[in-house]
């Protein structure tokens, strides 16, 4: 899916990477690259224009992030732009009226029938009941398509031969009234959006029983060509929303991209499959993160802007540069980076790394078990010991280990890891430059490359 403009997309981020600043001068080539990229990928002028000019007023406009470098600071604004037009929050089906009827239409082979079908099973799967209405009366075959597709899913499905759709959808209520189904999906004949008479009699299904959607299904691999049919269709019947299908084959995403900007109609459906599961809502900000293929670094840019305000950031730069960082920055720094969220969650966010549910939880629950023995062994200090490190001696080991049950051996172990952890960190240029360099490795280079024995040699590191 969108495979073509995801990769040209990550490109162009990867090179801002070797950037130090974003600045008017150097976004330029990135965002003629951006802009090529989009018409490349067919999509609509006005979208391509007013997206370029929002990135370009944002990139100028952005305060430094501390920590964040470049590439990431463009991933987010491009991120927030593509989920702008993508129609920015979700839109859930309306189940309103009883029974609730959900009208699909649109061009012929756009996947109607399929798509009916497909969400004939997603709403049962939802604890609705649903009846699948059989209104294509032109195509001889039609009735039988969704008949076998209501078979092989068990989906009741209501047809009658020789009455015309508006008898059919009137007894089609009644049978669902008597019978506890209760939405109605309408299977209707594909048309073109200039044959008059076809779409007339949509407008009379509307005008007669009021469908709660009227939801267009649009094949995603017409590109920019949707948008036209869409308006139009809009126009005459007043869309709800949209069906995108076919995206698993469109490798451009020009209709994703522009449909939602140039109709003012949310997409609430994509088709991503001929398989009867292959029906997904439609969540702008995850399609914007599949495009970047960006896993959830976006959150984590966001948290990284919250946690680390810049006057505690200087405050440890200067300490760490000077040697000085004390077991109390330490548990002051910990409980920053608690704030970013559960361990488990954190991995979750680092983009690329294939890393099972399982793996991430059993290594965020050993990494979590030993932050805390951590903290008991900080607190058993005296103030003293804690402001300076360089106090330990056997005897105060001893009197800690006693005091927080943690045996000597293991004492031992976090005082040569913090006192390495201290001569790495002057070894940097302070928490600045220590984010960049581990959102660096999260975001580009190593992304994808961290294998799972690199992350468990990472961890103990840091316990
Ligand atoms: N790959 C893929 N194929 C799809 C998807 N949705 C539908 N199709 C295929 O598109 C073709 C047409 O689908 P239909 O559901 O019959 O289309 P329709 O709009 O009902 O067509 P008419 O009733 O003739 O207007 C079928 O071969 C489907 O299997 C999808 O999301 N992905
Ligand atoms: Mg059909």
């Amino acid at each position: 899916m969108f495979e073509s403009l995801s990769d040209k997309l990550q490109d162009i981020i990867a090179k801002a990477s070797g950037q130090s600043e974003l600045t008017q001068d150097n976004m330029q080539d990135a965002l003629r690259e951006i802009r090529r990229a989009l018409l490349e990928a067919d999509v609509n002028l006005r979208v391509v224009k007013s997206f370029i000019s929002n990135i370009k007023d944002r990139a100028e406009g952005e305060d430094v992030v501390h920590g964040v470098n470049p590439s990431q600071q463009l991933v987010k604004i491009v991120h927030d732009e593509l989920v702008s037009i993508l129609g920015k929050d979700a839109s859930p089906l309306d189940y309103s009226g009883s029974p609730n009827l959900i009208m699909m239409l649109g061009l012929q082979g756009s996947g109607k029938t399929t798509s009916s079908a497909k969400l004939a099973v997603k709403l049962k799967k939802e604890g609705r009941n649903p009846l699948l209405v059989a209104c294509d009366i032109y195509r001889p075959a039609a009735i039988t398509q969704l008949k076998t597709l209501g078979e092989q899913t068990g989906v009741t499905v209501f047809s009658e031969e020789g009455n015309d759709v508006q008898g059919i959808v009137q007894n089609a209520i009644s049978y669902a009234k008597e019978n506890g189904f209760n939405t109605l999906i309408l299977d209707t004949a594909g048309r073109l959006q200039i044959d008059t008479e076809m779409m007339a009699e949509l407008m009379l299904i509307d005008r007669v029983f009021h469908p709660a959607e009227k939801l267009l299904v649009i094949d995603s691999m017409t590109g920019q060509e949707a948008v036209n049919v869409a308006e139009t269709f809009d126009a005459q019947l007043g869309i709800t929303g949209l069906v995108l299908t076919k995206l698993d084959g469109d490798s451009r995403g020009g209709a994703a991209l522009s449909i939602v900007y140039c109709t003012g109609k949310p997409i609430k459906l994509t088709g991503t499959g001929e398989k009867i599961e292959a029906l997904e809502d439609f969540y702008p900000s995850r399609m914007a993160d599949r495009i970047l293929g960006m896993g959830d670094i976006v959150s984590l840019v966001e948290k990284a802007k919250e946690v680390f305000d810049e006057k505690t950031a200087l405050e440890m730069e200067k300490k760490m540069a000077k040697a000085e960082f004390s077991y109390n920055d330490f548990l002051k720094m910990k409980s920053q980076m608690k704030m970013f969220g559960s361990m488990d969650q954190l991995l979750g966010m680092l983009p690329g790394l294939k890393m099972s549910k399982d793996d991430r939880q059993m290594i965020s629950h050993e990494g979590e078990k030993q932050f805390k023995r951590i903290e008991v062994f900080i607190q058993s200090m005296t103030p003293e010991e804690r402001e300076n490190p360089e106090l330990m001696s056997s005897s105060r080991k001893k009197r800690i280990s006693q005091g927080s049950g943690i045996p000597l051996h293991d004492i031992n172990i976090y005082i040569n890891q913090f006192e390495q952890m201290r001569k790495m960190m002057k070894g940097m240029s302070g928490l600045k430059g220590m984010m960049s360099k581990m959102s660096g490795k999260m975001g580009n280079e190593a992304a994808g490359k961290l294998s799972m024995h690199q992350m468990m040699k990472n961890m103990r590191r840091f316990r």
